[in-house]
């Protein structure tokens, strides 16, 4: 095993030596692997891209090229302090490309960021925090001309594909589950129509795509060992779409007093105060380029998100688990019911929301 990792590693140009390997994070997608030194510090990470996923590498390894180097640019312009530490920096192989391929895999390596840290659960001080941080994000590629970055997974954040990828699904079955979430079913099924407004509004010509982030998860942002952000990581899904992708995904991992997987339903709520200091944040930074529009959609972009993770998840356990690592064999059933429940508690508060963001 380790002798597969090391082979790998000899592709890139490592200027320390390798004392061990050890699994890292908890993604769904991809394998992750921290690389540590013979004083006991991880300098590396090393990833296997999952390319059934990511189909084609190129576009994906490309897009992380055009971002990377667009934010260090940025923030060298600021005069800003301590850039290593702000963007994120891939090693180049031995071939010249930012990844490698052994024949069968994907490798790539980047640099771990010194004297980081990341939060699975968060406080309002630091929503408020990462709310800023995905907001500059927004803001940082917002002039990349169009057509630069491609979209890494085709209509990834696109609730009409989302909606008929689940039909398909339960019209094939496959599994053999149907009639045991039949409820779930027609739950999804009822709120379908409202769900796709963004795609709608995008044809009548009244919305437009900006480039997100796409996977803006609490732990997906690096933070000093003060609290302070670093940098936003996990640069896979960084692609055009609607500008609610990333405020809602946000609020439907950061906001949930529960777990994504909870099987405690009780514990899975909107937490108010979570959902209050980011959409803070996030305006903060992200009033100067957001239309009117966008701004009064951010609490439908928080049921969106939930809506659409919860159609995914069920359709994946329609399916047979194919997509989602899965850790129990239900995996995917217990996901879609506390996404429903976190669904349900963001209709709930709905108006609460709406309010807040009117008045800030
Ligand atoms: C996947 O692997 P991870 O946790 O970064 C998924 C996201 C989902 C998320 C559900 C490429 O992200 O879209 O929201 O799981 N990424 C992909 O937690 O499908
Ligand atoms: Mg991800």
């Amino acid at each position: 095993m380790k002798d597969e990792y090391l082979h790998i590693l000899n592709q890139f140009d490592l200027d320390d030596q390798v004392k061990e390997i050890v699994p890292f994070g908890n993604g769904h997608i991809n394998d992750t692997l921290k690389i540590v030194n013979r004083d006991g510090e991880a300098r590396y990470v090393l990833q296997r891209i999952n390319h059934l996923i990511f189909t084609q590498v190129d576009i994906l390894q490309d897009n992380i090229r055009v971002v990377t180097s667009h934010i260090r640019k940025k923030l060298e312009e600021k005069g800003e302090p301590d850039v290593d530490r702000k963007v994120l920096t891939f090693l180049i192989a031995k071939d010249g490309k930012n990844y490698y391929y052994d024949g069968e895999n994907y490798w790539r390596v980047c640099l771990m960021i010194p004297r980081s840290q990341s939060f699975e659960k968060i406080t309002p001080e630091l929503s408020y925090q990462a709310g800023k941080a995905f907001g500059e994000f927004q803001q940082m590629l917002s002039d990349i001309p169009e057509g630069v970055l491609q979209e890494t997974i085709p209509n990834f954040h696109n609730m009409e594909f989302r909606l008929q990828q689940f039909r398909e699904a339960v019209e094939l079955n496959a599994a053999g589950r149907l009639s045991e979430v039949q409820g779930l079913v027609d739950e999804m099924d009822g709120r379908a129509e409202s769900m796709c407004i963004q795609e709608r509004l995008c044809r009548e010509g009244k919305l437009k795509k900006r480039i997100n982030h796409c996977d803006t998860k609490v732990n997906n942002i690096l933070f000093d060992e003060d609290g302070r952000v670093l940098c936003v990581i996990d640069l896979d899904t960084v692609m055009p779409g609607f500008v609610l992708s990333d405020f809602g995904d946000f609020i439907r991992t950061g906001a949930n007093t529960g777990l994504e997987d909870d099987e405690d339903l009780v514990r899975v709520q909107v937490d108010m105060d979570i959902f209050k200091a980011y959409a803070k944040g996030y305006l903060d930074r992200a009033r100067s380029f957001l239309t009117p529009l966008e701004i009064s959609l951010l609490p439908y972009g928080a049921r969106l998100l939930t809506y659409m993770q919860t159609v995914r998840f069920l359709t994946d356990y329609l399916n047979g688990d194919t997509y989602y690592k899965i850790h129990k064999p239900d995996h995917n059933l217990i996901r879609t019911k506390a996404q429903f429940k976190l669904l349900l508690s963001l209709e709930a508060a709905r108006g609460e929301m709406d309010d807040f963001i009117n008045q800030l």
